[in-house]
Order: C-alpha cells, then sequence, then structure tokens
C-alpha cells in the first residue's frame, strides 16, 4: 500500500491518500497509520465506503473501544459504534445522537480518567449547508499562550463531570436521548485532570480543557474559569481552527489528548438530513484505567430501545 499524505493545517491534520479502509488492513499497514495519528492528531481518509461493521473493526485497530454512554444510540449488533445527526423513525423516534442546543468546544471522554482516546466520526449523509465540524490543537494552543497564562495555569486541576456536561443539554432538548438511570449516572463518577499536561508521544505540552468543571484546585474557582476562558480564546482563534465540511464517505479520526472540537449544528435540521457513524476508543495503556471498565461497559451495553443495522440503514 503506497501511503500519501496531504497536510489539513500547518501544525496538525493529515489527509491520508491510497487507502481503502473497508478491507484488512495488515499490520505494517496499521503501524504506518498509527505513526500519522499519533504525529499529527488528526488524520482524514476520503472516499471511504464503510459499513458500522467495518468502523467497529478499524476501532479495534486503535485500541480498546468504549461503550458510549447514550446507550440507545449504540448498535445492537456494534455495540462500540453509535450514531449522531438527526435522523428518526416513522414514528418521530431519533434514531441519532442530535444536540440541538449545540455542541461547543470539548474534549471527547474528559468526564473519564482515562485521556488518550481516540474518536473516530464517519459522514454517511450530509446536510447542504451547515453541520460542520471544527477542530484546533491544544498543543498549538499552548504554545501561543503568554508566559504569565502558562505560569497561571501550570498547577491547576480541574473536577471534571459528565453530568455537569450531559444534563443541560437534556434540559435544552428533552426528546434527544433516554436520561440516564441512577445506575448509570453512578457508573459515571466525576474526576480530576490536570489543566496543563504532557502528551505521552510527541511529548509536547497540551492544555487538557474541560469547561464545566465542578471545581478547580491550585486556583480560585472565579479566577480559573476566567483563565480556562483566555486559553480558550487563545486556542480557537481563527488561524488556529480546521473547519471539516464533510462529504459522504469521508472518516476523521482524532487524538483527544491533543485537540479540542465542536460540531456546529446550523443546519435546516427539519429538512436536512445529517448522519454520522462515530466511535471512541482508548488508544494506549493508562496509569488511571477508568474504573471497572467491564462493569460500565456491561451498564452501557446496547439494549432493546437501542438502534439496529437495519433500522438505521431504512430511514
Ligand atoms: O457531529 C459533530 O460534528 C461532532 C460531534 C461530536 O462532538 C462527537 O461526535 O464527539
Ligand atoms: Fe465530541
Amino acid at each position: 500500500m503506497n501511503i500519501e499524505t496531504k497536510p489539513l493545517m500547518p501544525n496538525f491534520g493529515m489527509e491520508v491518500v491510497g487507502v481503502d479502509l473497508s478491507r484488512p488492513l495488515s499490520t505494517d499497514q496499521f503501524d504506518q497509520i498509527r505513526r500519522l495519528y499519533d504525529q499529527h492528531s488528526l488524520l482524514l481518509f476520503r472516499e471511504q465506503d464503510l459499513s458500522p461493521e467495518d468502523q467497529a473493526r478499524i476501532s479495534h485497530y486503535f485500541g480498546q473501544p468504549k461503550i458510549e454512554t447514550r446507550k440507545q444510540f449504540n448498535f445492537r449488533e456494534y455495540p462500540e459504534v453509535s450514531t449522531v445527526g438527526n435522523i428518526e423513525d416513522d414514528d418521530g423516534k431519533p434514531l441519532a445522537f442530535f444536540a440541538r442546543g449545540g455542541f461547543g468546544w470539548h474534549t471527547d471522554g474528559s468526564a473519564a480518567c482515562h485521556v488518550d482516546a481516540a474518536t473516530l466520526l464517519y459522514a454517511v449523509e450530509v446536510p447542504h449547508e451547515g453541520g460542520d465540524t471544527l477542530f484546533l490543537s491544544t498543543a498549538d494552543a499552548w504554545d501561543a499562550s503568554p508566559p504569565e497564562l502558562q505560569d497561571a495555569l501550570r498547577d491547576v486541576s480541574a473536577l471534571a463531570s459528565f453530568h455537569a456536561h450531559n444534563d443541560p443539554l437534556l434540559v435544552k432538548d428533552p426528546e434527544s436521548f433516554i436520561p440516564l438511570t441512577p445506575l448509570e449516572r453512578e457508573a459515571l463518577p466525576p474526576v480530576w485532570h490536570r489543566v496543563v499536561q504532557t502528551h505521552p508521544v510527541t511529548g509536547r505540552t497540551v492544555y487538557y480543557l474541560n469547561f464545566n468543571p465542578l471545581e478547580l484546585s491550585g486556583v480560585d474557582f472565579e479566577t480559573g474559569k476566567a483563565l480556562l476562558k483566555q486559553a480558550l480564546e487563545i486556542a480557537s482563534h481563527p488561524d488556529r481552527v480546521y473547519r471539516h465540511r464533510w462529504t459522504p464517505g469521508e472518516l476523521i479520526i482524532w487524538d483527544n489528548h491533543a485537540m479540542l472540537h465542536s460540531g456546529t449544528p446550523t443546519y435546516m435540521y427539519e429538512s436536512d438530513r445529517r448522519l454520522m457513524l462515530r466511535s471512541f476508543v482508548y488508544t494506549m495503556p493508562t496509569e488511571r484505567p477508568l474504573p471497572n471498565y467491564e462493569e460500565v461497559s456491561k451498564i452501557f451495553w446496547p439494549g432493546d430501545n437501542s438502534i439496529s443495522v437495519s433500522e438505521v440503514f431504512a430511514h
């Protein structure tokens, strides 16, 4: 396989050309792709034709997939793959998770302790306008920050909570997903993260940001929130943001330890369809593994009310 690359941004993001991901990859092929992922934080593959089964297989090359927490949108046949978008069945039941309230800049998985994780997002159907996804490098953001801000945040930690992020989404749009049960809520306890971290592969300093911290340590709460806001302003300067306008058949894989991303649900969701397949993979061993990973996976395993491949692709 002759892999070619084309840079997407000066400091991060590569398009990978010459790979058909619907076919099994050899160890050598995957090693090349993995190196590119580690170095460039975001890989784009165009003109693919992937099924949920293919996406599950590709996810497993990268590591241990996580079973997502809105289990209504996990495929019964491929629990490691879920849907994002706005499609519905004939009765108006959502078949994909759609954050009508917006996404905002975030790091997937930042409410869990294991931070080395990739998200895989594959476009099946895209709206005529909008529905782009934005990406930025948190290593570039660190390098672009003034020394005073770097010093003020260096020893700050944030207590991240899945519920602080998730509950308001449900308030904004009660129809968009099924509320978590008490057992599911308990499986997602808050966790502390240092705001400034060293990326384990590149060795670069990165921000690891979570914008709804329950508590901050190493700084007074309001001061800390203002510092985080300042870091985000630098990070999201238009010159540092890559906006991806999706075409069906594109897969993007990004490193959540080195990137922030944001969906832009600005399209006419009443009339225009969007369907993305999504998976999330722990890419490295960690000193802070998820507590009881097996148990947590069972709790979020798809159930009777979860989607199936035939149901999703028939609508
Ligand atoms: O749908 C998008 O553009 C991004 C969604 C997102 O944040 C995610 O899948 O993690
Ligand atoms: Fe996300």
